[in-house]
């Protein structure tokens, strides 16, 4: 599993705002101090940092509609973009630590900029696309796939700091996997659009294995494009990753999360990846913390080469007696 490198870089986007949680935008130095340059170089990957993208203050950030903090959420997406497409543009996959899911607009939006085309595939709780109307709780995080899909463009009104963003997603080109908490007009749009979806329900039906070859299948059924795996902490359970803004029971075991990544590491076709919603001040002790980012870490090395069975380089030698 050696053979090859690969080149990653690091995006930190210390962002809370599309959702009203204090805590999660510390999750990316979580995840930096629980060693993940390391342990990515260990890999055998060669790991470019950028650092800590310094999201701009809205003071005045009034609800559009039921949109809340729009202007913050809408600026700061507009600059994860651009930093996701210089990453992508010197050749790395990136991955972008967050902050929460909101940041999904921009991780995408850049890297359909520099690779159109893409598969996205969701790993969460939920399913992050009620429109600025059928959100009920107007929080942003659960909304960016309305953002992003062709289909949903007449449903997204003007909205301040957003003229840059258009979508950049069909709605054939999405899969997800762990759904537990889907709001009724996020249904609607699912069946509406046939969006592929292996809800816990079909996690536990098919096995994840069976889930993971379906996924491929669906994604790859043409011609083999890029993925934008976004991952949401959440889809995990609560028992591995309680550190989350809003655990839902009943959530992928550790196992079968390092499965998803293994696998689609396999493809050779990860290209970008989110991993979010860790929030430290979620966790009721330092334990169930560490659980969480642990979990955070191990999902990212699964995406880039670590495999459960161990490896070892082709120059490998036996030591001697
Ligand atoms: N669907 C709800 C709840 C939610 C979405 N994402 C998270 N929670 N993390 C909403 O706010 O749209
Ligand atoms: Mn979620
Ligand atoms: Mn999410």
């Amino acid at each position: 599993h050696h053979h090859h490198h690969h080149c990653v870089g690091i995006i930190g986007a210390p962002f809370s705002k599309g959702q009203q949680r204090d805590g999660v935008q510390r999750g990316a130095d979580l995840i930096r101090a629980a060693g993940l340059v390391q342990k990515l170089i260990g890999e055998g990957c060669v790991v470019k940092d950028y650092g800590n993208l310094t999201f701009e203050e809205f003071p005045n950030d009034e609800p559009v509609g039921r949109l809340k903090t729009p202007r913050a959420v809408g600026r700061a997406n507009e600059l994860l973009a651009g930093a996701v497409q210089k990453v992508k543009s010197h050749g790395n996959t990136c991955v972008m630590l967050g902050g929460d899911h909101s940041l999904a607009i921009g991780s995408i939006f850049g890297h359909a900029a520099s690779r159109h085309d893409l598969s996205v595939l969701w790993v969460d709780a939920h399913a992050d696309i009620n429109t600025p109307s059928s959100t009920s709780t107007g929080n942003i995080h659960g909304q960016p796939l309305s953002f992003l899909i062709h289909e949903l463009h007449s449903k997204i009104p003007i909205i301040p700091n957003f003229s840059w963003l258009k979508p950049c997603v069909a709605a054939k080109d999405v899969v997800y996997i762990g759904l537990r908490d889907v709001d009724p007009g996020e249904h609607y749009i699912l069946k509406d659009l046939g969006i592929k979806a292996f809800s816990m329900t079909e996690v536990d039906r098919l096995g994840i294995a069976k889930v993971m070859e379906q996924t491929c299948d669906h994604m790859f059924s043409k011609v083999k494009k890029p993925i934008h795996l976004s991952f949401d902490i959440d889809a995990l359970d609560p028992s591995v990753s309680p550190a989350t803004g809003t655990p839902r029971a009943g959530g992928l075991t550790y196992r079968e999360g390092i499965y998803i990544t293994e696998h689609i590491c396999q493809t050779g076709l990860l290209s970008a990846v989110d991993m979010v919603e860790v929030n430290p001040k979620q966790g009721k002790t330092e334990g169930e913390i560490k659980s969480t980012v642990n979990a955070a870490v191990d999902l990212l090395l699964g995406c880039f080469g670590r495999v459960r069975g161990g490896s070892h380089d082709p120059d490998y030698k036996m030591p001697n007696p």
